[in-house]
């Protein structure tokens, strides 16, 4: 499938798919999310890659849903926005969220609306220093979607959370930084070298620990310490007895970089 909205380039390991509009700050529109679909199933098929890298072109991660595109309307034909959700972004939102392979969002510009929230389920997100994120959506009369208002309070605390939901404020990515919602912020000049840096290091390293981490994390957000303790147990005699764990066992005794094989 040959994509107009989005690119994805696979290098080394890494996936970079690019949300491609730049003369619409990329805003996503329907056939976005139908090629990142097919994009995040290619990522998801190839075994090979083991890291997938999120990003926009030009000055802006995205202006989240596209102002412009038309709309469904229910059968009292008023705009029906819910259904944009249920068909778009709540299965890209959970599919992100459960992805099998460490994701990154790599916060080049504005991440607004919509799109803020998609960044907000990969795994990990950082910033260029000049990005900032915005929760737009009260600014146009709407509430915050694409799992915001369950992201954002398990994120920043449900004070700070609403204050961004209720303010829609611009906030720059050193106070993203501050909050715990970026991981990381880069200088403009070398957020591409870093990102593929911290790319690049997924791609080398145990990708059935990473998955397998990343299931733990996601299992806390409803198990209590019991049920939790439990599932580590699980997961740590699947990891343990993989062949990355007898690597990384044997590198560490023979002074040497693991070569990690993802099994
Ligand atoms: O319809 C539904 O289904 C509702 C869904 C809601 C989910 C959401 O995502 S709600 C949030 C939607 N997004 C917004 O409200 C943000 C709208 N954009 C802005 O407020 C501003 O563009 C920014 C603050 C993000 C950036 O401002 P600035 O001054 O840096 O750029 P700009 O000049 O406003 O934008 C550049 C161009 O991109 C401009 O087009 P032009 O004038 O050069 O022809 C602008 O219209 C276009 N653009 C920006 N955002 C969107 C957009 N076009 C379509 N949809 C957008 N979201």
């Amino acid at each position: 499938m040959a994509f107009t909205a989005i690119r994805s380039e696979t290098r080394e390991g890494v996936t970079t798919i690019t949300l491609a509009r730049p003369d619409r700050l990329n805003a996503f529109t329907s056939v976005m999310h139908a090629e990142l679909r097919v994009a995040l199933d290619a990522v998801e098929a190839d075994e090979a890659v083991r890291c997938v890298v999120l990003t926009g072109e030009g000055r802006a991660f995205s202006a989240g849903q596209d102002l412009t595109e038309g709309r469904v309307l229910g059968a009292d034909g008023k705009p029906d926005l819910g259904a944009r959700l249920e068909s778009d972004y709540n299965p890209l939102v959970e599919r992100i969220y459960a992805f099998p392979k460490v994701t990154i969002a790599a916060l080049n510009g504005a991440a607004v609306g919509a799109a803020a929230n998609v960044a907000l389920a990969c795994d990990i997100v950082v910033a260029a220093r000049s990005a900032y994120l915005q929760q737009a959506f009260a600014r146009i009369g709407l509430v915050p979607d694409a799992g915001g208002t369950w992201s954002l309070p398990r994120i920043v605390g449900a004070k700070r959370a609403l204050a961004l939901m209720l303010t829609a404020d611009q906030v720059p990515a050193a106070e993203l930084h501050a909050m715990g919602l970026v991981y990381k912020v880069f200088e403009d000049a070398t957020f591409g070298d870093e990102v593929a840096a911290l790319a690049r290091r997924f791609a080398a390293g145990p990708a059935l620990a990473y998955r397998l981490i990343k299931e733990a994390a996601r299992a806390s957000e409803g198990n209590d310490l019991k049920a939790q303790l439990a599932l580590e147990a699980n997961l740590q005699r699947q990891c343990g007895a993989s062949a990355d764990a007898a690597e990384g066992v044997a590198a560490f005794r023979e002074k040497r970089v693991a070569r990690y094989q993802g099994r």
